[in-house]
């Protein structure tokens, strides 16, 4: 299934100068770049696209890191994207993460791991809506 997902090089990605690499990376997994754009997000914001982990111990950590300095934001499209996306990423912990990935190359810790990408379909396409309005906008060419 071709399909659409989101993903962003986080706040540390950004300060390390792993925009590119991380791009290419995608890329290089077959994945189409649909919409990109880098934003710097304010703390609602953060804890509306992590509201998922509210109760969790460290949401407040993860809210202070995304929104600490600029990212990356884009929509990807492929093959099983979603998936596709969450592999070429790695484990959640890049001390867990398969040799090659990019929390593995560029990952600091289990906060600071460098990206994010949605985790089925249905999350992709509202963090889509919430990331990329615009892009659903009918002014756009599609
Ligand atoms: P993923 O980003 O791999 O989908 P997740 O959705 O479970 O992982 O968690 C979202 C983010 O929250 C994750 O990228 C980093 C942070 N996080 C997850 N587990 C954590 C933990 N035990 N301690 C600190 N941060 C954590
Ligand atoms: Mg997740």
């Amino acid at each position: 299934m071709v399909e659409k997902t989101l993903a962003l090089v986080k706040p540390d990605g950004v300060e390390g100068n792993h925009v590119g690499e991380i791009l290419n990376d995608y890329e290089q997994a077959g994945l189409k770049i649909l919409a990109l754009k880098m934003i710097h997000v304010n703390k609602e914001f953060a804890r509306q696209h992590y509201i998922d982990l509210k109760d969790k111990p460290f949401y407040q950590e993860l809210v202070d890191f995304i929104s600490r300095s600029p990212l990356v934001a884009m929509i990807l499209e492929g093959e099983n994207a979603v998936d596709t996306v969450r592999r070429v990423n790695g484990a959640t912990d890049p001390s867990e993460a398969v040799e090659g990935t990019i929390r593995f190359k560029y990952g600091g810790g289990k906060t600071d791991n460098t990206v994010h990408g949605s985790d089925s379909v249905e999350h992709a396409k509202r963090e889509i809506s919430m990331w990329f309005p615009e892009f659903l906008d009918s002014y756009l060419n599609d």
